[in-house]
């Protein structure tokens, strides 16, 4: 299979320089074939996938090797950023075409188990579904997604669906440009829902935010009188929220929590412009809730496109992310580097010795950086 799709665009690895096409690839491919065999015993074994089978592996949608792009995207070693990033150049024009969802809600909420119900019921009406999931508490991931994927069972194997554990390990901002990037991957190959899953702690949350088109909030039914103590800015932040395990018991619970919810997000700003925040119940048990929130979402990404405000989030999305990524890049530039390592020595010790302003401090830092 990948060796069709390398005949087609592929140019001998000998051949230097040069884009020509001129050449006659069907006599080259036998020739080229020998030469990896006998001039080089490492290029059999470790023979990289190039950019190309990439890009043609993640447009026609072969998971196999989306997944495998994924981890290219996820590796953080130089090399592998350099190809990454010229993968992404070449399918970014496939991008984009998907709506983004985003699910948050506390562990135990029941969000995997929602996301396979939902999942499974646009995969049924003909859509194609990619789930991946952003959880910071990095070395604890691992563990959770496989609990997660034994939840999703049906959606993992489903034809439509395409399930991808979150990126572990590294700094938020690094699994954030991971997971942005596997939305773009996704995107190229042809999944046109995206739902990026996020346990409901601080900064991830405000992370998903800001790669998603519309966010869903899920809580727990009961629990009244602070609404669960769900801090304010988690439901600021939703565009809907949705009191899941409406079933048996839990009911007439779940409908007098919507009740208190609908009065407080009447008191909070809406999250999107122009869109007034959802308030419903659901249960990933029973489906119930399931077709109502993506007609919903439907009605949503109609009301806000018609608005302009889905593109213009979008487009502020882009830019945010870009000047996140500088800031980051900043950031470890300034402590990596090597004089303001060993000068923070000398620094701190003044500083508190009270010798120095901490304005002076950061003065003396930055006149190193810079010199
Ligand atoms: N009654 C009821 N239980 C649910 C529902 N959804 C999930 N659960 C249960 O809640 C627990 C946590 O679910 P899970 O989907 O893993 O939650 P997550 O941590 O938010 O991903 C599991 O034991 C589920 O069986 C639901 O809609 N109704
Ligand atoms: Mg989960």
């Amino acid at each position: 299979m990948q060796k069709k799709q390398k005949r087609a665009s592929h140019k001998p690895e000998w051949a230097s320089g040069g884009k020509s096409e001129g050449f006659t690839t069907q006599v080259m491919d036998g020739i080229k074939d020998n030469t990896k065999k006998s001039k080089s015993k490492k290029n059999i074994k470790t023979k990289k996938i190039t950019t190309d089978d990439f890009v043609i592996g993640v447009l026609e949608d072969n998971r196999t090797v989306l997944a495998q792009a994924i981890t290219l995207i996820e590796s953080n070693s130089v090399k592998h950023i350099e190809k990454a990033q010229e993968l992404l150049g070449k399918i970014l024009h496939k991008t984009g075409k998907s709506i983004r969802i985003g699910i948050t809600g506390a562990p135990g909420v029941g969000k995997s188990t929602f996301i396979e119900s939902f999942g499974t019921y646009l995969c049924d009406n003909g859509h194609k579904v990619a789930v991946l999931a952003i959880d910071p508490s990095s070395s604890r991931s691992r563990g959770s997604i496989l609990g997660d994927k034994t939840r999703m069972e049906n959606l993992s194997r489903n034809p439509n669906a395409f399930i991808r554990p979150s990126p572990s390990g590294g700094t938020l901002g690094g699994v954030t440009r991971k997971t942005r990037e596997s939305i773009m991957l996704c995107e190229a190959a042809g999944f046109d829902v995206i739902i990026v899953e996020t346990i409901g702690v601080g900064q991830s949350e405000i992370t998903v935010r800001s790669m998603v088109d519309f966010y869903l909030l899920l809580i727990l039914p009961g629990g009244g009188d602070e609404l669960q103590g769900l801090k304010k800015g988690a439901v600021e932040l939703a565009d809907a929220v949705a009191i899941n395990k409406a079933d048996g018991d839990n009911i007439k619970s779940a409908y007098l929590t919507k009740e208190q919810y609908k009065q407080a997000v009447h008191y909070l700003l809406p999250a999107t412009e122009g869109w007034e925040t959802q308030v419903f119940t659901c249960s990933g048990l029973t489906d119930q809730g399931i077709e109502q929130l993506w007609n919903m979402i439907i009605e949503f990404e109609k009301k806000t496109k018609k608005l302009g405000v889905f593109e213009l989030r979008r487009k502020e999305q882009t830019l945010d992310w870009v000047y996140a990524m500088v800031e980051e890049s900043l950031k470890n530039r300034f402590y990596g580097n090597s004089k303001v390592e060993k000068k923070r020595i000398e620094i701190d010790k003044k500083l508190l010795d009270g010798k120095i302003t901490p304005t002076i401090a950061v003065n003396e830092l930055m006149k190193m950086y810079f010199e």
